[in-house]
């Protein structure tokens, strides 16, 4: 199916790409006058706006603590130019993207440009000890990477420690100037982003549950833009929360994010459908539901036509868990306000969010999915495997004498719980540092079991930081199968530096023989970040064509932090537009 296309007035496009620009300069200029050099190139993008075709972006993200109160209980949190959420970064299609990031607080700090394919430039995709050391206290270093063949919606987030919680913030990025969207131009975009807020001191929390060896506490409640909304038991009036202005008639484009730390989430608006364009920066057949399903890490952009009269509608965010484990189920409300409503009196019309283990809601979500695949925007989706991988995904008990059981749980990949090297394997790969990593990440689990079955008796996993060595431009067939170690569960898998695309799912083990048989070669989704069923499989594919270190690993924070993670590395191809770049001179040192 070819999909419609509509030109929006450039205009338009230039009026959404200014306002948010527009605010972004003013602060930045606010902030960093006495920079004179900056001072020069605000002028500059003040004065040429919109008339060249690529151009340099620049941002200054200060890490800085404020205070914050949610849920009446206030705490300093780690931010970004105090805010939270973060700063959204406004760029086009094929600009060139500076942020020079400087930490003023006491933890270590990276931040990571999820989903932006970082073409060759490794060094500023930011995982912590994995492409770079961290950026130390009092220390800043400038990110500069260029968004290749990528339009929509992405976020960046802190990548070390449990910072992401407050550090994180949405990037947009726009058409090349005068290409049209797919669909139709919406009048207004807004950027909703979901989070998830801890009353205690989320490293706190971490460190407590690592030290028992135990599951770390649930969050206190979920947010949207920041925000439990006017349904907390904490919200001092209906007023309270974040409210998405609409005038009737008109088609707002939401770019819906979830930054929360572990847990996927549904999204509602009460009255109203939602048609989903695009996902993680890669445009779909457009489709219509009332519910969107979106796991940390992922992105979806949705058209939601205002075509209700009046009156205010509930917007929710609540949690997906179908697994006996536990979760912060409370739901966070924002409202739908339409322009000509007197407000505290106009009727809350309202929706219940899906039960809370509604998988057939989660799985038809899912199965609609579908790329484009038009004549400008293919689906390329590798045909022939030079690499065939299968990696189990879940969690084990490691004997552990000072915790709680005298046991901690842990998680792996293949039964390997990697562990964060003391130095950046980046580093240590293009530099020939020995004794940082080993390149003998098993492509298969070490030996077969019923991976959905409850496991081996023995739970224990092995250590390592191990990478799998791939050449440039191999393709990879990689089958992310659940265990039922302990219980099956749902897992957002997310791969740095590629996008890939999900061509088979299903429930309990993978079978080589029959599952492929139903692979979808010809319009399967594109993305950054999959949830692997609870007790079933996902089969993705991608062409290793960006040489670098590149982490995959679950986007639950807990389960990362506890060992689900690995890395592929990439070699390069011939020449130097198959290489990585050189290191930048500003790259932190451990
Ligand atoms: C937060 O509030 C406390 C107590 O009032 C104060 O000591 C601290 O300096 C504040 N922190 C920030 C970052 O404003
Ligand atoms: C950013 O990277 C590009 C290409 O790698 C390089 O030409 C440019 O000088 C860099 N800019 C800065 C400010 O480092
Ligand atoms: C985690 O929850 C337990 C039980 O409610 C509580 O005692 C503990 O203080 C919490 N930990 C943190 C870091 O808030
Ligand atoms: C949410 O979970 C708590 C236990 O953590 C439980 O007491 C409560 O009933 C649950 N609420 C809903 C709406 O399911
Ligand atoms: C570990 O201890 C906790 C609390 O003491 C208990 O609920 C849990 O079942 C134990 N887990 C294992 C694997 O022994
Ligand atoms: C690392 O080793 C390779 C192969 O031996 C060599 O080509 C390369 O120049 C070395 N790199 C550095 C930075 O020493
Ligand atoms: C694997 O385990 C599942 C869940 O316990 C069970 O339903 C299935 O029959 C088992 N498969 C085999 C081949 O034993
Ligand atoms: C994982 O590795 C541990 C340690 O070598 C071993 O005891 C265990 O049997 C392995 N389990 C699986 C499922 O491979
Ligand atoms: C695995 O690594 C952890 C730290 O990451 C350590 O506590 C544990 O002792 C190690 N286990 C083995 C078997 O080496
Ligand atoms: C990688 O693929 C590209 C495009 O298919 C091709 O031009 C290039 O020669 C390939 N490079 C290597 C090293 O195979
Ligand atoms: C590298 O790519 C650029 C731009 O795509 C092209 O102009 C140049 O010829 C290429 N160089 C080599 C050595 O292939
Ligand atoms: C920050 O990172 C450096 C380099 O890895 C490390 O030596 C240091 O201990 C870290 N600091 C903190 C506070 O974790
Ligand atoms: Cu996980």
């Amino acid at each position: 199916m070819h999909a419609e296309t509509y030109y929006p007035t450039v205009l338009r496009v230039g009026e959404v790409d200014r306002e948010g620009e527009r605010r972004e300069i003013k602060k930045e200029r606010l902030r960093k006058m006495e920079y004179s050099w900056v001072r020069a190139l605000v002028l500059v993008i003040c004065m040429f706006p919109l008339l060249v075709d690529a151009r340099t972006r620049h941002y200054k993200f200060n890490v800085v603590m404020r205070n914050m109160t949610r849920l009446c209980s206030t705490k300093p949190i780690v931010t970004v130019n105090g805010e939270f959420p973060g700063p959204t970064l406004y760029a086009r299609e094929g600009d060139n993207v500076l942020v020079k990031v400087v930490n003023h607080v006491k933890y270590n700090v990276t931040i990571h440009w999820h989903g932006v394919r970082q073409l060759r430039t490794g060094w500023y995709d930011g995982p912590a000890y994995v492409t770079q050391c961290p950026i130390q206290p009092g220390q800043n270093f400038v990110y500069n990477f260029t968004l290749t063949g990528q339009r929509g919606t992405l976020l960046w987030h802190a990548h070390i420690l449990w910072l992401r919680v407050t550090v994180h913030g949405a990037i947009v990025i726009l058409p090349k100037l005068r290409v049209p969207y797919p669909f139709p131009a919406p009048h207004k975009e807004l950027v909703v982003i979901l989070g998830e807020w801890w009353k205690s001191d989320t490293e706190a929390v971490i460190n407590q549950a690592m030290q028992a060896g135990l599951p770390p506490n649930i969050s206190d409640c979920h947010t949207i833009n920041g925000h439990p909304g006017p349904l907390s038991t904490c919200a001092s009036s209906s007023q309270d929360g974040y409210k998405l202005q609409v005038e009737s008639g008109k088609t707002y484009m939401l770019r819906i994010i979830n930054a929360a730390l572990n847990e996927e989430l549904f999204f509602k608006v009460a009255g109203h459908k939602l048609t989903v364009v695009e996902v993680d920066a890669i445009y779909t057949k457009p489709f219509t539901t009332d519910t969107i399903l979106i796991t940390p890490g992922q992105t979806t952009n949705v058209l939601l036509p205002a075509d209700q009269g009046a009156g205010r509608y509930l917007v929710t965010a609540s949690p997906f868990m179908d697994s006996p484990i536990a979760v912060d189920n409370m739901t966070a409300t924002a409202t739908l306000h339409y322009a000509n409503t007197v407000s505290a009196s106009a009727a809350l019309t309202t929706t219940k969010p899906p039960p809370l283990n509604a998988t057939p809601v989660a799985s038809s979500f899912i199965d609609s999915l579908r790329s484009l695949n038009s004549k400008q925007y293919p689906a390329k989706v590798p045909l022939k495997v030079d690499h065939s991988l299968l990696f189990t995904v879940g969690v084990g008990v490691n004997p552990c004498p000072t915790c709680v059981n005298g046991s901690r749980v842990v998680a792996d990949v293949n039964n390997v719980s990697f562990v964060m090297p003391p130095t950046a394997i980046l580093q240590a790969h293009y530099y020939n540092i020995s004794g940082v990593f080993t390149d003998d990440f098993p492509g298969n689990p070490p030996f077969t079991f019923n991976y959905t079955g409850s496991g081996p008796k023995n739970l224990q996993t092995m250590n390592g930081t191990r990478v799998y060595r791939l050449p440039y431009n191999a393709t990879v067939q990689l089958i992310l199968q659940d265990t039922g170690i302990i219980a099956p569960e749902n897992h957002p898998i997310h791969l740095h530096g590629f996008n890939f695309f999900a061509v088979g799912r299903g429930l309990g083990n993978f079978n080589p023989k029959t599952s492929p048989n139903k692979f979808n070669l010809v319009d399967p989704i594109e993305r950054n970040t999959i949830g692997v069923p609870s007790g079933g499989w996902t089969a993705i594919r991608f062409v290793a064509d960006n040489p670098g270190v590149w982490f995959l690993h679950c986007h639950l924070e807990v389960h990362t932090t506890w060992g689900l993670k690995m890395a592929f590395l990439v070699d390069n191809g011939k020449g130097p537009n198959e290489s990585l770049i050189l290191p930048p001179k500003d790259l932190p040192a451990c």
